[in-house]
């Protein structure tokens, strides 16, 4: 493998960061602070819940400072942190690329969210439904080392057996879903040539017929 840098060439890989949390049921364990309303975790990972540690090495996310050790470093999949609380705070999401990669590390921001929103806020609060906030975003790397571009090219990461808690609602289904807009498209461009085919021979025809 190589540090050696792909002049004018870009690579991404895409992934989800956010947050699922749940309300704490009453018959919580005793162990739980009693103040605590809510279960959560929070993570980044794959567009469709794959590991992603061939990139990356590590990911320390930041808490609120009323959590003991606030920073958690975690250094092998699933990158993640599961806690239990009251309040709704911002974290930050440090993210370290595996040395081959020669990149830096990058942060983003995170604001967990424990209480439905939007319109249907009302019901799914009496409900007790979970909670999902999520992030689409995309590593780019400009002149990644060849290591970094073999690594992406060739070793797609491993798939997580996906938990049910925090199972990811983007993926496969979208996928499929922009799979079954782009084969619509594709069938109006086919019907459309079909047609212009059929007028281009008609229109031999009349000139055959008129030049004969
Ligand atoms: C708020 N500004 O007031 C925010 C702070 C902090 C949440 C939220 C700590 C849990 C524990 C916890 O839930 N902190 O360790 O006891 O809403």
């Amino acid at each position: 493998m190589s540090g050696k840098r792909l002049k004018n060439l870009q690579i991404c890989r895409p992934f989800i960061y956010g947050n699922i949390a749940l309300p704490l049921s009453d018959n919580r364990s005793p162990d739980i602070s009693p103040d605590h309303t809510h279960s959560w975790t929070v993570f980044i990972r794959g567009v469709n819940g794959e590991d992603l540690s061939n990139i990356i090495k590590r990911v320390v996310f930041k808490l609120h400072e009323t959590y003991p050790n606030s920073s958690r470093s975690i250094e092998e999949p699933p990158f993640e942190v599961t806690e239990t609380g009251w309040g709704e705070f911002e974290i930050s999401i440090r993210v370290y690329f595996v040395p081959e990669a020669s990149e830096k590390n990058v942060v983003m921001y995170h604001h967990l969210k424990l209480h439905p929103y939007g319109p249907e806020a009302e019901q799914q609060k009496a409900e007790g439904a979970s909670v999902t906030s999520l992030q689409y975003d995309e590593f780019v790397f400009n002149e990644p080392t060849e290591s970094l571009f073999e690594i992406l090219t060739k070793t797609p990461g491993a798939v997580l057996p996906a938990k049910k808690s925090t199972r990811v609602p983007f993926s496969i289904q979208s996928e499929n879903e922009e799979l079954d807009r782009l084969s619509a498209a594709l069938n109006i461009v086919q019907d459309s040539i079909k047609k212009q085919v059929e007028k281009i021979s008609v229109l031999q025809r009349e000139k055959n017929e008129l030049s004969a």
